[in-house]
Order: structure tokens, then sequence, then C-alpha cells
């Protein structure tokens, strides 16, 4: 069986890896390109708008060459609608200009009927995976197939703080690149299954809890149609570890299936090697998740600045984040309820699909590769950078071309690797949460 592996492996490599000598930068043409600094950053101050649609100048000091190293990338893969990635999220806008190309469209929904009705709108289950006509995911949090929320949950505008959090990491993961409109995604192709499982970055209230609810049905429905990692730019803050059972149980199920689920270290300064700090998913520790802290334009570890109407910073641990990668992406967003716009963005939810967008891209040159080599691949060839020793596992930040180049060469027997499960969590002792996190910093999403 080895041997089977090893000449798998190589054939993925000849066929996916043809230009790994090449040491180019591809530039793709979106208008909005040069404002993704962190994606390329030219160096000096960058003055743009950080809002398409209106005049909203903002200056920011990029150092070249400390960038996500996405433009050399290019050169060796672009993504794939072949890889399937599943984001939880709030509502989400699939029909924006520059995302409806990369939506995940599932298969068994597709098509005609024996009767010639669309699967689509049938009323039918027809692949008899449990959910009727859910055509690009499903809404968890309101049982409807649509996870856009203006179709079925209008009404629901109080509960549901539409578009704002799930717009951007669509966009970060998987903008249409080089087809001439906005930005680019770190994927020009790949395919998004949405899952809407309600609003982000509130604890409390009555839905905190049933987001647990949600986000576990969710992971289910991700691994049982096909997504290779899940993207989840949120948290639940439970007062008993025993009411997060049921989402461990699911992130277990994934793990089981070699599924990545990527998630983000958030927003509080905290420590989260603390037990006291703990925060859900970001505190479990399945080998198969990813937890993301931000980095800021410098390289050091984001802190907001003094005299901002917010409070607080990356969170960070030496053990407990594994990761970094920027998070101040010019993205895709959607304004007055369906009008296709962009903008500039941070925070470690943003900063998670990052990581998430380069999991995908490794797969389009290694599909043969599990969840496990994937972070193994982007845990290896992260950046080392000083201001991130002790603050996380990998002690560095995510690099796109040192990681193709890796997964272009990676073989899963390799003696000289270690194992995944040696360089994750080690953390001696079980967390066990609380809910005495101050909350009065803001949230920064
Ligand atoms: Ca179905
Ligand atoms: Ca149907
Ligand atoms: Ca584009």
């Amino acid at each position: 069986m080895r041997l089977v592996a090893a000449i798998r492996s190589a054939v993925m490599v000849i066929f996916f890896c043809p230009a790994l000598a090449v040491a180019q930068e591809v530039i793709p043409n979106d208008p909005f390109f040069p404002r993704q600094i962190t994606f390329r950053a030219p160096g000096g101050a960058q003055t743009f708008d950080q809002y398409s649609w209106r005049a909203t100048p903002v200056s920011l000091n990029s150092i070249a060459g400390v960038d996500l190293n996405i433009t050399s990338a290019w050169a060796i893969s672009t993504g794939s609608s072949s890889v399937v990635v599943a984001l939880l999220d709030d509502g989400f806008p699939y029909w924006h200009e520059d995302l409806v190309d990369n939506i995940w469209r599932n298969p068994g929904e597709t098509g005609l009927d024996a009767n010639g009705y669309s699967k689509e709108s049938n009323g039918v289950d027809d692949d008899s995976n449990g959910y009727t006509d859910d055509v690009y995911g499903y809404d968890f949090a309101f049982s409807d197939p649509d996870p856009d929320p203006y179709i079925f949950d209008g009404r629901f505008d109080d509960r549901v703080a539409v578009y704002t959090h799930s717009c951007p990491a669509m966009g970060i993961i998987g903008a249409k690149g080089n087809n001439g409109i906005g930005i680019a995604g770190i994927n020009w192709s790949v395919s998004m299954m949405l899952l809407k499982i309600g609003a982000q970055g509130s604890s409390a209230g009555p839905d905190g809890m049933n987001r647990v609810k949600w986000a576990a049905e969710a992971i289910h429905y991700a691994v049982d149609n096909g997504a290779r990692a899940i993207n989840w730019s949120g948290f639940v803050q439970p007062d008993r570890r025993d009411q997060v059972a049921i989402l461990e149980e699911a992130i277990g199920y994934a793990e089981s299936r070699g599924v990545l689920l990527i998630t983000c270290a958030g927003n509080y300064k905290l420590d989260l090697d603390l037990p006291e700090n703990s925060t859900f998913p970001a505190s479990f520790l399945n080998d198969n998740i990813i937890v993301v802290a931000e980095v800021d334009l410098d390289g050091s570890l984001y802190v907001v600045p003094e005299g901002s109407r917010y409070v607080g910073g990356s969170n960070y641990g030496s053990r407990s984040v594994d990761i970094a990668a920027f998070a101040q992406n010019y993205t895709t967003l959607t304004v007055r309820e369906r009008v296709s716009a962009y903008h500039l963005t941070g925070g470690t939810s943003n900063a998670t699909p990052v990581v998430t967008g380069l999991a995908a891209l490794i797969w389009s040159v290694r599909p043969d590769l599990s969840g496990f080599e994937v972070k193994q691949i982007l845990m290896q060839s992260a950046r080392r950078l000083p201001a991130l020793a002790g603050k996380t596992v990998s002690g560095g930040m995510v690099d796109a071309r040192a990681a193709l180049e890796l997964a272009c060469k990676f073989r899963p027997s390799d003696p000289g690797m270690e194992t995944a499960r040696d360089i994750l969590h080690t953390a001696p002792d079980q967390p066990s949460p609380t809910n005495s996190r101050s909350l009065s910093h803001a949230p920064r999403l």
C-alpha cells in the first residue's frame, strides 16, 4: 500500500506542480487588486478608499515583501473548483458579482428530476442526504435550504447581522480572480459550501447556545457532503463544558474523516492557554483544528491602536493558537441588501479565511493529501516571526509560496517529517470553560 501511495503522490506532483521551478509572479487584472496590500505589499505608505462605494481614504504602511506571498504561489496554482470548502457563518450573498462563480452547487440537487422538474426547487430531497433542495448548502438557523437570509428570514433582521461577517470571508477564500471585477481571492477558482448558523461574534443572547447545535449539524453536513475544510470565524462560550459536547462530537467526526476545521483565536488580546480564557471551538484539542491569530502589517501580533473606539487585539497562545495570518484584507462586501461592493476589513475572523483559502490552494495541487497533512504543510512552511515566538505553536505566519512548494514535494511517508500530532496542541491540562471573560471589549470582527 505504501508503494501505491508513493506512486500516486508522484503522479499528483507531475500533473499539478509543473511550474515549481519557475519563480515568477502572477498579477491578476482585478481592478482592486492594488488595494490588496496584504496579498502583495508594494512597500511604503498606501492610500486608498476603505470602502469602494464612497470616499473614505485610509493610509497604511506596507513593508515590501512582508505579505502573503501569494503572487508567486499563483505561478504554481490559482485554485480548482474541485476543492470544496465549507463556511459556517451568517447569511451568505452567493449572488455577489465576484463570488457567484465560486459557489458550491450540490450535484445531487441540480438538474431535472424524473418528472422534468428542477431538483433545486421540487421540494424533494433528491440526494437523500436529509435536506430538501439544499443547492448551495443550508440554513441551519432557520431550517430552510437557502443560506441567503433575505429570502426566507428577512423579518429577523434584528437577530441577524446579515452579510457583514460572511461576505469578507468568502472573498478572501474565493473571490473570482482575474475576471476584471473587484478583487482576487486566494483561490481564483474554488467551490464554497454555505452553511448558515446565525450571527457571529456575539456569545450571549437566545441564539448563543443554539449556535452550538446549528454548528454541530453544519459540521456533519460539511463532512458528509464533500468539504475538505470548514471555515468557522466565530466562537461560543458555554457556562459548562457539557454544553458544547455535541460540538466536540461533531468536530471529532470531522477529525475521523480528515476534514480540517479552521477557526479564529478571537480579538480580546488574551492568552488562550489560560483555562479561564477558553473559547470554543478554539480550545478543543482535536488534531484537525487550526486556530488562527492576526498579524499586523509590520509582522507583530495585532494590537488595536491607541485612541481607537475598539479595545483589544489578537488573542494568542503558545499551545492553543497554531498560526497567524494577515487580517487587514481588502475584500468583498454587500451593501444595501443586494449591492456588490468591496472594503478593507480586519480581525481574526478575517485572518482565519486566509488559512482556509491557503489549505484549499494546497489541495488544488495535492488532492491526495489528508487534512492532517495539509495542516502539517501549513505549520512547517510558516514564515517564522520574532513577535510570534512563544505566542503561537508554529511561531509564524502563513506563506503561500512556501506552502505550495512544500506541498509539491511532500511525501506522506517522508521519515524526516514530524507527524501532525507531534506539532499540535500539547496542553497537559484540559482547559475548563468559564464565563468569566470580560466582554467589555467591543468585538472586532
Ligand atoms: Ca438533499
Ligand atoms: Ca430537490
Ligand atoms: Ca475578481
